[in-house]
């Protein structure tokens, strides 16, 4: 038993939230449509240059965000919990942060704060609050394309630091990423950090440990999934899979995050949903093997989570009330 994640596993199910400056361009930069499935990859796969995305954060202005009304959402859904994406791959930070100008205090939406906005919404309708934070980053200086392969979304994808794994570089990046990280603890109090992008070779397991214990030292309550460290070598609070899981129960804390179509982020003509029957199954199969299902929605520019995705949500919302699921 541990006490720190009863409220995560009575939960048993979360929304999930990818939104950023990608959202606007919803999988096309400048007439070209990307390559890859997912839009928030669309940097890396159309090979923008660093100086040339930075531009859009210039048109960043989601106006129709509606805080109260995703979570109300997620609520009648059936869901306990919700994970945003404070700062994705590109680097582009959701809130004003004190530690780089590449966030949304520069951009023509500064003046609201959507993770306050979403955070105080979960407050008032008893859902708990959780921030998604990659560790890759396009946008930092330290960090730079491999160029070991030709695949533009693996030449991003598995960045280096421009001075070597074990540099003055590191120790930089290291220390802006704790500051952002003990700056959104400060700030939003969030009951989940969620990590990703750890795959990056100079991030080390022992890195990952060291930043979790730097982090319950901040929260005491705060969890952390397995992304934290080496996914395969620390499980710290939580196991989670992506877009697959287990065949079988699995007999740890674990998460299952899976898209509702097929990107994560908004993206033009993604409109091959799962129904309502599918994500009812889905859930009910994970949570049968002891797991959490995580489910995404990419609300697009204006902030608006696209109509099919409520519907299915509700949808399924309505199984789940007339046929509840035991863990
Ligand atoms: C992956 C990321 O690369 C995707 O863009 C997405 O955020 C998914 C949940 O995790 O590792």
């Amino acid at each position: 038993y541990n006490e720190r994640m009863q409220w995560f596993v009575d939960a048993q199910y979360g929304l999930f939230i990818h939104f950023g400056v990608y959202s606007q361009l919803g999988g096309e930069f400048k007439g070209q449509p990307m390559r890859g499935k997912y839009s928030e990859w669309i940097e890396a796969d159309l090979e923008i240059p660093r100086e040339e995305y930075a531009e859009i954060i210039k048109d960043f202005n989601p106006t129709q965000f509606d805080a109260d009304l995703i979570v109300r959402t997620a609520k009648a859904a059936g869901m306990k919990y919700l994970v945003i994406t404070s700062k994705h791959h590109d680097g582009f930070c959701l809130w004003d942060s004190e530690y780089t100008e590449f966030d949304v205090g520069s951009t023509p939406f500064k003046g609201r704060d959507i993770l306050a906005e979403l955070n105080e919404a979960c407050k008032k309708h008893g859902i708990k609050f959780g921030l998604y934070y990659s560790v890759l980053d396009w946008n930092h200086p330290t960090q730079v394309p491999s160029l070991q392969t030709d695949k533009p979304s693996w030449r991003w994808g598995r960045t280096y630091l421009r001075d070597g794994d074990d540099g003055e570089d590191k120790q930089t990046y290291v220390t802006y990423l704790k500051n952002q990280l003990l700056e959104l603890i400060e700030n939003y109090d969030p009951a989940i950090l969620w990590f990703d992008g750890e795959w990056v070779q100079w991030w080390t397991v022992n890195d990952g440990i060291d930043l979790y214990n730097t982090l319950r030292g901040a929260s005491s309550h705060v969890i952390m999934n397995n992304r934290v460290g080496k996914r395969n070598s620390f499980e710290a609070d939580f196991v989670c899979k992506e877009q697959r899981h287990f065949e079988e129960a699995f007999p740890k804390h674990w998460e299952a995050c899976y898209t509702m179509n097929k990107s994560w982020g908004y993206k033009k003509g993604d409109d091959d949903w799962k129904d309502a029957a599918t994500v009812y199954e889905k859930l009910k199969d994970v949570n049968e093997k002891g797991g959490n299902l995580l489910l995404n929605v990419g609300p697009d520019g204006n902030g608006v989570v696209q109509d099919e995705a409520i519907s299915i949500l509700l949808e399924a919302g309505k199984m789940l009330e007339a046929n509840p699921i035991e863990k």
